[in-house]
């Protein structure tokens, strides 16, 4: 039976190569994000290169109505959905906590942490009337250790890790897979978006390093989707080869 992927940030980065290779491999998909022109182009470029079907579902995860209310104009969709994929998320600044932006702060607290609750909350119970389902949780190595000006960016993605945990108790009697996929450095529109749009300074942490892309943390999302069905992979940490931890890399040629 073909399966049907709802995907959170599906507009840039690891989301939207994560949409290309579900769509590669026949999954249908709901893809979601604030930019409804991105959207709008990728199920286009979708449903023309492969043969699934693609909604679009454009909305603030920070705001619950919105969240709720583009879930249910999905009517009898809604309860196609076998695989959530909750990658929506940002950082926004890199200061000492003593100098931290408050609004960046609550935008990453509303995003990274409430944002992926909500949609949760609003597609679980589909999936556990279904007796079936998989999430897969886009944490970070931010989530698994602290590093220097990252305070409440690392406190969000542990809070994201901490979340998988519970979602796997909660679910799991339910027939319901959580995965927590942990990437390292991955250069997508992530980096422009923590510097608030000054690209020069995006490319600082990527210096002297090959990052990974957003497509190989898509295959690795799609590999553990693509599982037998009584196998889970629980949490998974994938850095650059030059990258050890949150905070140890080995840069060349500087
Ligand atoms: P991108 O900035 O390229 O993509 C972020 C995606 O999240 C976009 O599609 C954006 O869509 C969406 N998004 C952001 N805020 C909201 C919001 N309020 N409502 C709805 N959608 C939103 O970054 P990445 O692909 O790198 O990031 C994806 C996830 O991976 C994030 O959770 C990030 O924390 C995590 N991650 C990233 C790493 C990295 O080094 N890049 C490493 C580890 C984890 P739109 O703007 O259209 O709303
Ligand atoms: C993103 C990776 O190292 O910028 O989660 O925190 S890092």
């Amino acid at each position: 039976m073909t399966k049907t992927a709802f995907i959170t940030g599906a507009t840039s980065g690891i989301g939207k190569a994560t949409a290309q290779i579900l769509a590669k491999n026949g999954i249908n998909l709901i893809i979601t994000g604030r930019r409804s022109s991105l959207l709008k182009k990728l199920r286009e470029q979708l449903t023309s290169d492969y043969s699934v079907e693609v909604q679009e579902l454009c909305f603030d995860v920070r705001n619950k109505e919105e969240v709720n209310n583009a879930i249910n104009d999905l009517g009898n969709h809604v309860g196609k959905i076998d695989i959530l994929v909750n990658n929506a998320g940002l950082a926004a600044g890199l200061d000492h906590i003593q100098d931290g932006n408050i609004d960046n702060w609550e935008r990453m607290i509303d995003t990274n942490i409430k944002g992926l609750l909500y949609v949760s909350r609003a597609i679980l119970p589909i999936m556990v009337k279904n007796g079936r389902g998989h999430v897969v949780n886009i944490a970070s190595t931010a989530g698994k250790e602290v590093y220097e000006n990252g305070n409440v960016y690392c406190s969000t993605k542990h809070a994201v890790d901490a979340i998988s945990k519970a979602m796997r108790i909660d679910l799991l009697a339910e027939g319901i897979k959580v995965t927590s996929i942990n990437p390292g450095m991955v250069e997508t529109e992530f980096s422009i978006v923590r510097f608030d749009g000054d690209k020069e300074k995006a490319k600082i942490p990527y210096k002297g390093i090959k990052p990974l892309s957003g497509e190989d943390i898509a295959e690795i999302i799609w590999f553990a989707l693509n599982r037998p069905d009584h196998v889970n992979i629980n949490d998974i940490i994938i850095t650059p080869k030059a990258q050890a931890n949150s905070f140890t890399v080995h840069r060349k040629n500087l």
